[in-house]
């Protein structure tokens, strides 16, 4: 199936799309180029982009560009498009709400697909306990009312975050949010009442997970007090930070101090969450139960929603009218919501996830064995990464690793990096990505490199 008009012919989006890497032009060709040009003019140089293309249509594996470009996914729209781009239930579901009904707002006019979404939150979630659900637009909203729900629920006021922490870019998670550049530098004043300590980064630091949760709680102990403190929020593997998985031990001794100072444990999921780490929640893998989980990302497949889920009697501390929003939980992110956590649960895609993890982990030690600029390679499942380092001395090599991502960018591979030095390539491929593209993603990566 295509949509023509007068002058391209462009392929319809989903899995039927042509799944191969084929670079018909150089990057950006010349359509691209000419929308990039209006970008320039019209768009705000604040909001960037790392791929020199403009995009016609997705699904699978690739990316396809407006002069014919097919590019391999590795990025899935930094982890959102999970269950695949333009999945045909989810494509199906938003096009049948939006013929019903577009908009009421739901602390107008509730409808029941709202309710459903918050259900089967309550369900996925760790922890066999009573739990609710509010539903927002994105990840940063999700945050910023899973801190005002702490803070109501325990009368105080201090969050304490960590270092190589992601949580958004409104004012009070730019406070949660660790990097200055590109996300702070020149935002501020900041939220106040936050506070950052160490967390746990085994490649750099060396620490065990209890030596790292000890240094933690002291400082909170000491410089903030668990009196005054209403909540810890953290990612179980940070992302923007650098992919970092935290030492054995660290999460859960955390956790357990948390629950005995009555202190709310806030696991932010946004970008762990449905499927990506090989579980459905990456909670699941350090064995923790969060009293709230915030989600986004993976949920909608790229419509705009996000949740915070958590402990019924946390959850309920906020007010009647205390929490919401006008388009927060929109029906139709609900249905493309319950369309894709329908493809989570029962398309296989924990396992998919785990499968990706294995192929991307293999391929990355292989190269590794010839190779000791790649300094550690971690993640769970669908969220892998590699952290290049000077192969002498372990500083971290910011230019190497910006210097393999644009070749492989020219090369037709859509690749992220992230880290708070720059030196972190990351792999988030859709679930529905084949094993040949995949391969083929780190062939090109693995060239980029010996070059380099
Ligand atoms: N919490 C753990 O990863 C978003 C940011 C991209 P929003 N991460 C991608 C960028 O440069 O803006 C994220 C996250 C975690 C919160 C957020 C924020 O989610 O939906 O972008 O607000």
């Amino acid at each position: 199936m295509t949509l023509t008009d007068e002058t391209s012919t462009i392929p319809a989006g989903g899995p039927t799309l042509e799944q191969v890497r084929r670079i018909v032009t150089e990057l950006p060709g010349p359509r691209s180029a000419a929308i990039l040009a209006r970008k320039a003019d019209a768009v705000a140089s604040g909001v960037a982009h790392s791929m020199p293309v403009s995009v016609v249509a997705a699904g699978g594996g690739v990316v396809v560009d407006a002069d014919g470009n097919s590019l391999i996914d590795l990025g899935s729209g930094i982890a959102v498009t999970s269950v695949g781009n333009a999945h045909p239930k989810v494509a199906a579901a938003v096009a049948a709400q939006a013929a019903q009904f577009t908009h009421t707002c739901f602390m107008v006019s509730p409808y029941e697909s709202y309710v459903d979404v918050a259900e089967a939150l309550n369900r996925l979630t760790p922890g066999d306990f009573a739990k609710k659900t509010a539903l927002f637009n994105s990840g940063a909203e999700a945050v910023e009312n899973a801190i005002k729900i702490a803070r109501k629920h325990t009368g105080r006021q201090a969050v304490v975050a960590f270092d190589h922490g992601y949580h958004g870019r409104t004012n009070l998670t730019m406070a949660l949010t660790a990097k200055a550049m590109p996300y702070k530098a020149g935002f501020g004043p900041f939220a106040p009442e936050i506070y950052r300590v160490p967390g746990s980064y085994p490649y750099r630091d060396g620490l065990t997970g209890a030596e790292a949760a000890k240094r933690a709680i002291t400082l909170i102990e000491k410089q903030i007090g668990a009196d005054s403190l209403a909540a810890v929020i953290i990612e179980p593997i940070q992302g923007e930070g650098g992919f970092i998985v935290p030492a054995d031990g660290f999460l859960d001794a955390v956790v357990a101090w948390c629950r005995e100072n009555g202190v709310v444990f806030i696991a932010d999921e946004v970008q762990t969450g449905f499927a990506r780490t090989g579980a459905m929640f990456a909670s699941e893998i350090f064995r923790i139960e969060p009293d709230l989980i915030t989600t986004a990302k993976g949920i909608a497949a790229g419509l705009p929603l996000a949740g915070v889920t958590g402990r019924a009697e946390i959850m309920d501390a906020a007010h009647a009218g205390g929490l919401g929003g006008t388009y927060g939980g929109n029906p139709i992110a609900c249905a493309a919501a319950l369309a894709a956590i329908d493809a989570f649960e029962n398309d296989g895609l924990v396992e998919r996830a785990q499968q990706i993890g294995t192929v991307l982990t293999e391929r990355l030690r292989a190269i590794r064995e010839n190779d000791p600029r790649l300094g550690d390679i971690r993640g769970h499942g669908a969220m892998i990464a590699v952290e290049f380092v000077d192969a002498e001395t372990g500083a971290p090599d910011a230019a190497l690793t910006g210097a393999v991502a644009k070749a492989c960018v020219a090369e037709g591979v859509i690749i992220l990096t992230c880290g708070t030095f720059g030196n972190v390539i990351r792999f988030l491929p859709p679930l529905s990505i084949g094993d040949d593209l995949l391969n083929e993603g780190i062939d090109v990566l693995a060239a980029a490199l010996e070059r380099a």
